[in-house]
């Protein structure tokens, strides 16, 4: 067999498993084997670039930055549906199919609560993906869509179709994800729909691989492939496209009834968020004859659950700081149960929030799940309120360290300004060893904390000074888990600098804000020394965490620990490979703009890249130079207007 046959195999070979795992739940090779031949895969292509195949499942997995969203004007209105609220709604809406279709054949689905997509397959190739917008215009994500493992690439049939459906963030994904982004200081999203959302919008692509998404499809837009809805969906099945398999068909009002009550009842065991149910006329030609209102189809309509609330009492609240000195309220309640759970602490988010709700210790509480999962305050039951009820105290000093705390102006929190509170120096710890900070496997939370208890570590240039005898002190902590801990502190010395710079634990500054300034900057020396000016000068940085960076390294405080970090032997280089901070154009913000003939647009970004530069999308008075290809636009003459410098492909070429 010669390597581009087997490269043919191996890309067959994978993408048959990928379809029989996603879309069949039904894997026939192990995950091992799949690596394997993914590896395989890899390696030829790595050899033999120009047989790398458009189908090929490598190609899904390439990652790029977006420069924004273009605006997509889709073909056909894309119609929402109206919702009711009840079953006597629901039985106003039934009456009126039946006035036009006398007896109606009827689909349950369940009404999956994510964000609303359309797929153009052209040639059974996914061509385009786009948000539902207004019905008439969405935006063109389909570079994100690609990197949702359950969307095909490729239709088993060759056809060209435009299917609909949802893009949804399972509960389990929801719930990792919220605690990174706790690990990283970000707010949590309130439910998986707005982590949904936010994913679909991340102009980075890997981003979008690791959250994990799926997809439900439901519909087909335009023509209708098929007869009925229930066909429309196993046709769906067979091109390779998800669907939901919880699915029936009602004659009347009871069965479809009968529907929602199972679906209400098996809500929470779901992995993935429902909001309620959609009942279509099933027969697509009765479907025509329904036709629409101005907004809605007529012959489908979304049931939607009622929120899922409980009473129970408010019995102390607790305030807690954060590795940021932010000090959090939560109430401790009554233990009840809350859509399937046991409920007994809520968050009480900030003192806004406290006084807006105006909870107050003993009140009776209607309790509520944001976003189905985080328990939260719906309101007081102020006819219940005992009557010597005062509002709540809210601190002045922090409940660890006694030092005042400040309500800054710009902010709802509260804040322990000490930088040596104990509390906030046991967090900074915490955070510093997690896996996107340092990454120090088996020095997590329960073993930091003893540490910090035996006064051996009080900052984290400490950490690098641990001695075995250290380790043994601690409980459960033998000969074997003593070495091991102490390997991987030295390895983590290794680690490239974005990770100690995201560990730092400064404000605003996320795991992605700390790669893009080390791969920037190249060195952490360079990022310290940087003023406000040369950082805002990379166009995916804002002012808000520029002055952050300057802020920081402009304490003594942070210098003295950055030194002793040096001193301990960690490495202060980004080594991400491609970034060359002494490359010609060190420090550069390039766009690239026209058709280029000698290389491909991916191509020529990397090799910007490795000279130094930032690639971004759109011209400014950020940028540094355009590289304009032949038949270049509006960019070539914005940035004749700006005076930018311009370079032709070859001048890129000549370098
Ligand atoms: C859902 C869902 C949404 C689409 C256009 C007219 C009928 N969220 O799960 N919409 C539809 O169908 C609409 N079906 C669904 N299952």
């Amino acid at each position: 067999m010669n390597v581009q046959e087997e490269i043919k195999n191996l890309v067959e070979t994978l993408n048959k498993w990928a379809y029989e795992y996603y879309t069949l739940d039904k894997p026939s090779a192990l995950d091992s084997e799949y690596d394997q031949a993914y590896a395989q895969l890899l390696k030829l292509e790595s050899e033999n670039p120009d047989l790398i195949r458009e189908d090929s499942p490598t190609q899904r997995t390439g990652d790029v930055i977006l420069s924004g969203f273009e605006k997509f004007q889709h073909p056909f209105n894309l119609y929402s549906l109206a919702d009711v609220f009840s079953r006597e709604e629901l039985t106003a809406w039934e009456e009126r199919v039946r006035k036009v279709i006398p007896s109606p054949e009827y689909i349950c689905e369940l009404k999956i609560d994510g964000l609303s997509l359309s797929l153009y397959y052209e040639n059974g190739q996914l061509l385009t993906a786009a948000t539902r917008g207004d019905g008439s215009i969405g935006e063109n994500i389909t570079e994100n869509v690609k990197r949702i493992a359950d969307v095909p690439q490729t239709l088993q049939e060759a056809v060209n179709i435009v299917v609909r459906g949802e893009a949804y963030l399972p509960k389990k994904a929801f719930a990792k994800l919220n605690a990174e982004r706790e690990l990283e200081g970000l707010p949590a999203f309130a439910n998986p729909r707005n982590a949904a959302a936010g994913t679909l919008r991340q102009l980075d692509t890997s981003v979008v691989r690791k959250r994990g998404l799926a997809t439900f499809l439901y519909q087909a837009a335009g023509e209708a492939p098929r007869a009925s809805q229930e066909e429309v969906l196993e046709y769906f099945d067979e091109l390779g496209l998800v669907v939901n398999k919880e699915r029936k068909f009602a004659q009347n009002i009871d069965e479809i009834w009968d529907f929602i009550e199972k679906a209400t009842e098996r809500r929470d065991q779901l992995p993935y968020d429902i909001d309620g149910v959609v009942i279509k006329v099933n027969n697509l030609t009765q479907q025509d004859e329904l036709g629409f209102t101005v907004k809605y189809p007529r012959w489908a309509i979304a049931y939607k659950f009622p929120p899922d609330l409980a009473e129970t009492e408010i019995l102390s609240v607790e305030w807690t700081v954060g590795r940021t000195g932010v000090v959090t309220p939560t109430a401790n309640m009554k233990p009840v149960s809350l859509a399937q759970t046991t409920v007994s602490r809520a968050t009480l988010h900030n003192v806004d929030y406290i006084s807006e709700k105006d909870v107050r210790i003993a009140d009776k509480v209607i309790i509520y799940k944001a976003g189905d999962i985080i328990p939260a305050v719906q309101r007081v039951v102020i006819e219940k309120r005992p009557v010597d009820s005062q509002p709540l105290v809210i601190p002045s000093h922090c409940p660890e360290c006694n030092s005042e705390l400040i309500h800054f102006e710009d902010e709802v929190a509260l804040r322990c300004v000490n930088p040596l509170c104990p509390a906030q120096l046991r967090e900074r710890l915490i955070h510093f060893t997690s896996r996107d900070a340092m990454n120090i496997v088996g020095l997590g939370e329960k073993v930091v904390t003893q540490f910090f208890e035996k006064n051996l570590i009080t900052d984290e240039a400490d950490i690098y000074h641990l001695q075995k005898a250290n380790l043994l002190e601690l409980d459960n902590f033998g000969e074997k888990s003593a070495d091991k801990l102490l390997v991987a502190i030295d390895k983590s010395r290794g680690n490239s600098v974005e990770k100690l710079l995201f560990g730092l634990g400064i404000r605003h500054v996320g795991s992605k804000g700390a790669k893009i300034l080390a791969q920037h900057f190249g060195n952490l020396n360079r990022i310290a020394e940087a003023e406000v000016e040369e950082i805002l000068a990379i166009p995916t940085i804002g002012e808000i965490l520029a002055k952050a960076i300057k802020s920081y390294f402009a304490q003594t405080g942070s210098q003295k620990l950055i030194a002793e970090l040096t001193e301990a032997g960690l490495n202060l280089d980004y080594l991400g490979g491609d970034v060359r901070s002494d490359g010609v154009l060190a420090g550069k913000t390039v766009v690239l703009t026209g058709k280029l003939s000698s290389l491909t647009r991916n191509e020529a970004k990397e090799k910007l890249e490795s000279l130094g530069a930032t690639v971004t999308g759109s011209v400014s008075k950020k940028t540094d130079l355009l590289v304009a290809g032949e038949d270049a636009g509006s960019k070539l003459t914005k940035a004749q207007e700006l005076g930018i410098e311009i370079w032709s492909e070859s001048d890129l070429e000549a370098i």
